[in-house]
């Protein structure tokens, strides 16, 4: 069991003595998508932990390297010239600080929008005056999310039956889609190694809002997340694979069968960890409530109805770690 970790950008030079075992949790649930039963493994995972791991995705190690290389150039620039695309509002470069009340992590990113154009068949990326060729990795990054997200989905609807294949990934395809990226970089804290068992939170606990995320990381660890139990378990990370997310959305949407998973990013002493992340969101005026087709006879909502944007306002006001989705609980 980890214990709980300190915030050191908070208390750097008088953290508290707290003890720290960690243990790497290998029940992780991994698809294999060339697995004739890949979607009841979705949906058990999705069910359990809200998280799994997915291989045989056919995206090429090469690709995301490419990107991530481009991402590391970025970052590697001179402070000056991240801070040209920051602050976040809400896109943009941001350093420590994270969303607008007062979060702060071991950490620095950038936020792009991520809304897909079924004409050109590519992602628009939202980020005016990045690099072209960090623009171009972006939108095609993204677009191969999009298309691996939705096949996730239709996979869900199938094993779910819950009527035409497209009634999930509409969401995530729709133009108007209300999709974002994000490119998080870690840097090491070497002060961590004479601070022995401490540990120092590279991004807080929190669950992610919307549908489905998926991320992709460098081989540092540092990903936990949160089971049923309350335990947090690290994920032992893997730059070839993508895992998967669910959001506060998901779990709305099948009225709470899925569940969003809370999850955190711990810092490494010696090592940084850049990670990707795509997260699929519904058009903004989309109402964001408990599939019919999924309920059971007599079945009550557990949430009151909301819109994907009024969701959103809402979680621009909260703090990194509350309980958003307790706001639209039924009572
Ligand atoms: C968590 C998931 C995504 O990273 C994100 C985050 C957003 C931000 O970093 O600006 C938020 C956070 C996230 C939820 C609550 C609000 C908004 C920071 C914050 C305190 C981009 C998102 O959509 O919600």
């Amino acid at each position: 069991v980890l214990s709980q970790p300190v915030n050191v950008l908070d208390n750097f030079n008088h953290i508290k003595p707290c003890k720290s075992t960690s243990r790497n949790f290998t029940a992780i649930p991994v698809v294999d998508f060339l697995d004739p039963d890949a979607k009841t493994k979705i949906v058990e995972a999705c069910k359990e932990f809200g998280f799994f791991k997915v291989i045989n995705h056919g995206v090429s190690l090469e690709f995301m390297a490419k990107l991530e290389s481009e991402a590391v150039k970025f970052f590697n620039s001179p402070q000056s010239d991240k801070e040209k695309f920051g602050p976040p509002n809400p896109f943009g470069y941001g350093n420590k600080k994270i969303g607008p009340n007062g979060d702060v992590g071991w950490l620095e990113y950038l936020l792009f929008g991520a809304r897909p154009e079924i004409a050109k068949g590519n992602a628009q990326v939202i980020l005016p005056g990045i690099s072209e060729i960090l623009w171009s990795l972006v939108n095609d990054y993204v677009s191969a999310m999009r298309n691996m997200m939705c096949e996730v989905l239709e996979m869900i609807t199938e094993e779910l039956k819950i009527g035409p294949k497209d009634v999930l990934s509409r969401l995530i395809k729709d133009e108007k889609s209300d999709s974002c990226f994000r490119v998080n970089h870690y840097p090491p804290c070497p002060e961590l190694l004479s601070l022995s068992g401490r540990t120092l939170i590279g991004f807080g606990e929190h669950t992610d809002p919307h549908i489905l995320s998926v991320i992709r990381s460098n081989n540092t660890s540092g990903l936990q997340i949160c089971l049923k139990d309350g335990t947090w378990v690290s994920v032992p990370p893997d730059h070839s694979s993508f895992f998967f997310n669910v959001g506060d959305s998901l779990q709305v949407i099948t009225n709470g069968r899925f569940t969003s998973v809370k999850h955190r990013v711990l810092a490494h002493s010696l090592k940084s960890r850049v990670s990707m992340v795509y997260f699929g969101g519904p058009p903004l005026n989309e109402k964001i409530t408990a599939l019919s087709s999924l309920m059971e006879d007599g079945e009550k909502n557990l949430y009151e109805e909301f819109t994907w944007s009024e969701y959103k306002k809402s979680a621009y006001k909260t703090r990194l770690g509350e309980n958003r989705l307790g706001f639209f609980e039924k009572s």
